[in-house]
């Protein structure tokens, strides 16, 4: 249930330490945490605070299409993934605008940078969206989880289809203890703006049901986890419709997991409300391959929940 993630919460408030990182914003952090999610109890989308179910989907389904270009994801009203595209335009040669060195933290101190900064982002955003040739040159993360899942590069040069494939061993080789996609690759991590916080989740058929356990090497509890739990219970949900699985559970292992410094006091303010049932998730039964599933396709019913906290991302 839920009580698991806000039980996650109390645990880094009471046991956490103060641990610099490399965003300069600063969190209390623990190392080696687990949560257990039960899918048929409900779908864990949090309801002490509003989350965004939309953004889950149309980040989920960017994975799933294999595509890296935050194009998609602008088109979904998606902003989650902005910053760092870009990082990448502001660090280029191509661009003249005014110095956006460091603006994450900037923007956070700085009244009349973040003025200057917000101009920018909506500039960079109406030119990935309007201009197809800015968009390839500038829209693009590279080799975030989009292209690891789906387009893994190996030696040969060739690719593997780690998705694919492990739908197929699901189906073929239910008992398998290999059903895993990673997304860390030791070559490219030097060469990466973000390296990849899931790096890796597998697969496990018991008894008719799917379970996927993630292990993420660094959760973000306040901004990123609650995201990331939602999306790799919909993803579940979403092979298990394919392979004609019920759903087990999700299983969530977490290496550094922190709290922010500038996101205690919601921290704080989320704990003191009160939960909500959870709601179910509706997939259409006409879709039957995960890779044809659209926005319509996948909705929450009777999603009940306590208003957004709104927090700052650190870059
Ligand atoms: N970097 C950091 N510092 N934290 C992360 O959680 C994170 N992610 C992804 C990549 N880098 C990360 C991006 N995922 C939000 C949610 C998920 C993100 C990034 C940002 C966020 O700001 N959520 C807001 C709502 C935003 C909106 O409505 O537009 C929220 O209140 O939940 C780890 O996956």
């Amino acid at each position: 249930s839920e009580k698991t993630y806000l039980d996650l919460c109390e645990y880094v408030l009471d046991n956490g330490h103060k641990k610099e990182d490399r965003t300069g914003t600063g969190t209390i952090s623990t190392f080696g945490y687990q949560m257990r999610f039960p899918l048929s109890e409900g779908f864990p989308v949090l309801t002490t605070k509003k989350i965004p179910f939309h953004l889950i989907v149309s980040e989920l389904l960017w994975f799933i299409k294999g595509d890296t270009n935050i194009r998609f994801l602008l088109e979904h009203n998606n902003n989650i993934w902005n910053e760092w595209a870009f990082k990448n335009w502001v660090e280029s040669s191509e661009y003249k605008g005014p110095d956006m060195t460091n603006f994450g933290h900037r923007a956070q101190e700085d009244a009349s940078f973040k003025a200057l900064y917000t101009k920018e982002m909506e500039f960079f955003k109406a030119q990935i969206l309007n201009d197809e040739n800015f968009a390839e040159r500038y829209g693009d993360l590279g080799s975030v989880y989009g292209s690891q899942w789906r387009a893994w590069k190996t030696s040969k040069g060739d690719t593997i289809d780690q998705l694919k494939e492990v739908i197929e061993s699901i189906k073929t080789q239910p008992d398998s203890r290999r059903h895993i996609v990673s997304a860390w690759n030791p070559e490219d991590v030097p060469h990466m703006a973000l390296p990849p916080c899931h790096t890796m989740y597998q697969f496990y058929v018991h008894d008719g049901k799917l379970s996927c356990q993630l292990y993420q090497r660094s959760g973000d509890i306040f901004l990123g986890v609650p995201f990331n739990i939602a999306s790799y219970a919909l993803l579940t949900h979403l092979i298990a419709h394919e392979t004609n699985l019920q759903v087990g559970e999700f299983v969530h292992t977490l290496g550094d997991a922190h709290i922010y410094t500038n996101h205690m006091s919601q921290v704080k303010e989320q704990l003191q409300r009160s939960t909500f049932a959870l709601p179910a998730l509706s997939l259409n039964q006409q879709k039957k391959s995960i890779f044809d599933f659209e926005m319509e396709d996948i909705q929450l019913k009777d999603y009940q929940s306590h208003p957004p906290i709104k927090a700052p991302v650190a870059v």
